[in-house]
Parts: structure tokens; sequence; C-alpha cells
């Protein structure tokens, strides 16, 4: 069997009824895709906390935010014929797309990694601004020294794109506007530098010539990037056919840098696989998963907002072990491991782009 996670036992570790909402009449609808870091001796996730105002009979109402900041509802009729409700995180109205949920970042920190809970010190993460309208999403932290970086997903009518918010202490954040234009999400900077430049993985989206494809970018003071290249495309016929994204900041391994990253199928079942770059020149795919490393098996993984999907942006490596965390069916929080070696040792060589 090609999935090689070994699951928590206490998965889901945590559930939407154990967040409490952001304010007054929200309800939080999903836990999704955390970031995770260590901070002060603890492990740390930064959820991502979706909502929604509690839903009226025959309505369908969203948030989002208004240019002055404040939240605003759009109330919508279910019977209008101008309205497509068939994906349950977008609402389509007479051509339009709005999100159903509005979604921000929250802080948990846990002793043993396992159970987590909130430290009323440290204030939610919201969107600000009209580039965040709609909401900011599935955060990558990148240490540096003792700096963390934050990539996120931006999202507002003018499209998608990421996010750089930075931080020494998890009160304090500086934000640093948008780094990658839309279309464009799933942004990991490495943590370590490679001949002087940073660099970082993200995923422009092109709807008529290309794909959703990964691809790789070098900065030097990582504000400005460029010199960017295309690392590996979807895959047609296989679990990774449709769209392909990066998961967390690569691994640095002696066999090269090891990125765990999510795939989705015609059918938007997403699992997850893995890639090896060049330690020294990162734009060299050296080895790909052709099987995914895990695929959506558990009930809690098919089950849910929307289904079918683990979907990974954020782990903890120690030695040989890495844990990843991650958000199932668009749902819950959940944890899994794995043994570095043991993904080498699925990976195969050769024909990858
Ligand atoms: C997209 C993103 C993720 C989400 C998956 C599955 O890739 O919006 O946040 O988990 O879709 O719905």
């Amino acid at each position: 069997m090609a999935d090689i996670a070994k699951r928590f036992a206490e998965n889901p570790i945590l559930r939407p009824s154990e967040i409490r909402p952001s304010r007054f009449g929200m309800k939080v609808e999903c836990l999704l895709n955390p970031g995770a870091f260590r901070f002060q001796g603890k492990s740390w996730l930064l959820l991502r906390v979706a909502e929604r105002p509690e839903q009226k009979s025959g309505k369908t109402t969203l948030p989002m935010f208004a240019e002055n900041g404040e939240l605003k509802l759009l109330e919508f009729d279910n019977s209008d014929p101008k309205l497509d409700l068939s994906d349950p995180r977008v609402l389509r109205y007479d051509g339009v797309d709005y999100l159903t949920t509005l979604s921000h970042l929250r802080l948990v920190s846990s002793e043993d990694g396992v159970r987590f809970k909130e430290d009323p010190g440290h204030e939610p993460l919201v969107g600000r601004g009209e580039l965040e309208a709609y909401g900011i999403e599935d955060c990558r932290v990148t240490q540096l020294g003792s700096t963390y970086y934050l990539t996120f997903t931006e999202v507002s009518p003018h499209g998608v794109g990421v996010g750089l918010r930075s931080t020494s202490d998890w009160k304090r954040i500086t934000s640093h506007g948008m780094i990658f234009a839309p279309h464009n999400k799933d942004c990991a900077i490495f943590d370590g530098q490679i001949g002087g430049r940073y660099y970082a993985l993200h995923r422009p989206s092109s709807p008529a010539l290309g794909g959703n494809y990964l691809w790789l970018a070098e900065s030097p003071d990582l504000i400005h990037w460029g010199n960017h290249r295309c690392l590996a495309h979807s895959r047609p016929g296989m679990w990774d056919s449709i769209r392909i994204g990066a998961g967390a900041a690569p691994i640095r391994t002696p066999a090269g840098w090891l990125e765990i990253y999510h795939g989705a199928d015609e059918k938007h079942r997403y699992c997850l696989g893995a890639l090896l770059l060049d330690l020294e020149e990162p734009w060299k795919v050296i080895a790909r998963s052709t099987e995914p490393i895990m695929e959506p098996l558990a009930d809690y993984e098919q089950k849910g907002f929307f289904g079918n999907v683990v979907f990974t942006n954020g782990h903890l490596v120690d030695g040989d072990m890495v844990t990843i965390y991650y958000g199932a069916s668009d749902s819950v929080i959940c944890a899994a491991r794995f043994s570095i070696v043991e993904i080498l040792s699925t990976l195969k060589t050769g024909g990858q782009c």
C-alpha cells in the first residue's frame, strides 16, 4: 500500500467545537491546514479557522470584510436561479465567486505535540485591507534566526495571492504586504539561505497554457522575488493530475531538500507526495513520488465539509521523524508521523517535470 503515514490514535486532535468564535454571531464551521513551529520550548500550530454566521433555513449568508474593515454579511435566497452552491467552499452568484466562509489564523500551543489549546495572551491574526477582504488562509511558518516568516493566502475580489508577515515574539507582527500577486498560493520559504539567497516554493496558476504547477523563486531580502523556475507539473492520469502545491518549508536531508506536497485529481481528491531537490541547486528535481505517501483513508479524512482531503502546510522535524499536522476533509485538525528515510526510499528518479 502506498500510504506510509502513521496517524495519531488521538485524531482528530482539534475540532471546530473546541475553538471559540472570533466574535458574537459567528460560528466556527471548519478548522483547516495549520502552520507549525517551535517557540519557547513548546509546539505551536497556526490554525486556519473558517467561520460564517449561523445559517437561516432557505438562505445562505456569507461574511466578508467591508472597505472600512468592518464585517459585512451578504445574504442569498437558496431558490434564486442565479445561485450556484455546488461547491461547499465557494458560492457563485451571477458568475461572481464568493467564499462561503471567512478564514483567519489562530495560535494554539502544546507541551506534547498532541493536546493543543489556545493561549489567551495571543491575538488572532485576521485579514486587513482590500487584498484580504475574504480572509487569510493556509499559513506556512519558516524560522530564520529568531524571526518567524508567515506566508499565507490572501483572498479578495482581486484574486488570490501570497502575503508575508513576520514576528519574533508572536505578539508584535509586522506585515510586508503581498509578495506573489494573483493567482498564486502555497508559498513555503526555505529555512536557510543557499549561496546567499533566499528561496521559496510557490504555485502560480495559469488557466489556458500551463496549469497549477510548483515553482521556485529566489530573493535577496524575502520581499522581492524573481528568477522564477518551474519545478514540477501536475501529471495527467495520476493522483496529482490537476493541481499540486507545496506543503511547509522543505526539510534539509543529506540527500537533498525533501518537500512534502499536495496533489489533487479530477475528483478533487487531495493526497500527499514528496519531491527531492538538489541541496545546492534547488531548481533541480532529483526524485518524486509516483504513488502518494498519504491518501484520505480514515473516516475523518473522507467525510466532512469537503471530503477526501488530506492537506498539510505545517510539520515539526525530530531527527528522522517528521510529524505533519494536517487538515482532514477541510473540517478537523489531525497529525501523522513519517520516517524521513522511508519517504526518501519511496521516491523515483527521472522524468519529473
Ligand atoms: C485548496 C485550498 C485548501 C483546501 C483545499 C481542499 O487547495 O483552499 O485550503 O484545503 O483546496 O478544499
